[in-house]
């Protein structure tokens, strides 16, 4: 892969926890940050912003196929998503930043991921009036992956046990902070601000060849069905899961032993976790928290 070392990119360690800019964070995602909310976005550019888990690399890569998948070069075989569709605020030892992969990308428009709460998205986006696309997954399963993602991934701080961690996601000490102000937040801002499309896990996993006509849609592009059909089949899971440039294989810090990238991909999986203890305790806390918004989610399909 070009423009990585592996040997440096071998020493990543697990990071500490700490607070910055009112959630919680770790030095991968702050230690390029002038630059980051410095960012100069060009009005083309199309943000995939989520919450950790949300099936942000399912919708790049439908993003990328849209856009690029006639390409006849060497990128659909060799170049994985993670550098296609750079992830601006990450910063480790021997990857480029996202910021320096997001300037020397090739092609028009750049996609460029990032989990970054509403409130901390460089402002250029806002005004260049840049299309967003927010990708969110209902709590349970997305808590669900972020544990096992972490288990598995020496660039992510100690998730502790399951009934640890649970606690952390319910208090909003993960990194990018708590996840029900981070739907929330991207929930509140399309009100306003309509060039931002908001699109659920539980609805792809259901139908995502509606949702790839939908994406279309907001896009504006006119993509012919048979492709998207075709673009459809390519993003399914079990095809994402053998595809090296899209299953995160290639990445030294992730232990696929203890658990792979694609895991399940399912919506319920919260299901063979949750305890029915902690299951009324999250309920009840949910019901709280999302007590002010209209947002609904789907645990079950
Ligand atoms: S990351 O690290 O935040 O970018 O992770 P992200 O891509 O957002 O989320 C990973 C979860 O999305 C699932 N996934 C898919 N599910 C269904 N179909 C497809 N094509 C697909 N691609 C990714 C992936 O398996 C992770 O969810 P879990 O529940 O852990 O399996």
């Amino acid at each position: 892969m070009e423009g990585v070392d592996f040997a440096l990119l071998n020493t990543v360690t697990r990071p500490e926890v700490f607070e910055f800019e009112g959630i919680s964070m770790v030095h991968y995602f702050t230690d390029n940050w002038e630059k980051v909310q410095n960012f100069q976005a060009r009005p083309d550019d199309i943000l995939v912003a989520t919450y950790p888990k949300a099936g942000t690399t399912w919708v790049s890569y439908i993003l990328d196929l849209l856009y690029f998948g006639n390409i006849a070069d060497e990128r659909q075989a060799s170049m994985p998503i993670f550098m296609r569709v750079p992830f601006l605020e990450s910063i480790f030892p021997g990857l480029p930043s996202g910021v320096d992969l997001v300037d020397n990308l090739p092609t028009t428009p750049r996609l460029i991921k990032t989990h970054l709460p509403v409130q901390l998205v460089p402002k250029s986006f806002w005004e260049q009036n840049c299309k967003v696309v927010y990708v969110a997954r209902n709590a349970k399963d997305n808590a669900v992956s972020y544990f096992h993602f972490e288990r598995m991934n020496k660039g992510q701080p100690e998730p502790g046990d399951w009934n640890n961690f649970l606690q952390n996601f319910m208090e909003g000490k993960k990194v990018f902070g708590p996840w029900y102000d981070h739907v929330c937040g991207y929930w509140e801002k399309k009100q306003t601000y309509s060039n931002l499309h908001y699109m659920f896990f539980e609805d792809m996993v259901e139908d995502s060849r509606c949702e790839v006509e939908r994406l279309c849609s907001f896009l504006g592009l006119s993509t012919p069905l048979e492709e998207r059909e075709r673009i459809t089949e390519c993003t399914h899971f079990d095809k994402m899961k053998e595809n090296k440039m899209t299953n995160y294989s290639t990445v030294p810090t992730m232990d696929f032993k203890i658990s792979p990238f694609m895991r399940k991909g399912k919506v319920g999986d919260w299901k063979n976790h949750f305890t029915v203890a902690q299951n009324e305790q999250f309920d009840e806390h949910y019901k709280q928290r999302m007590q002010n918004t209209s947002l609904q989610f789907r645990t079950e399909i």
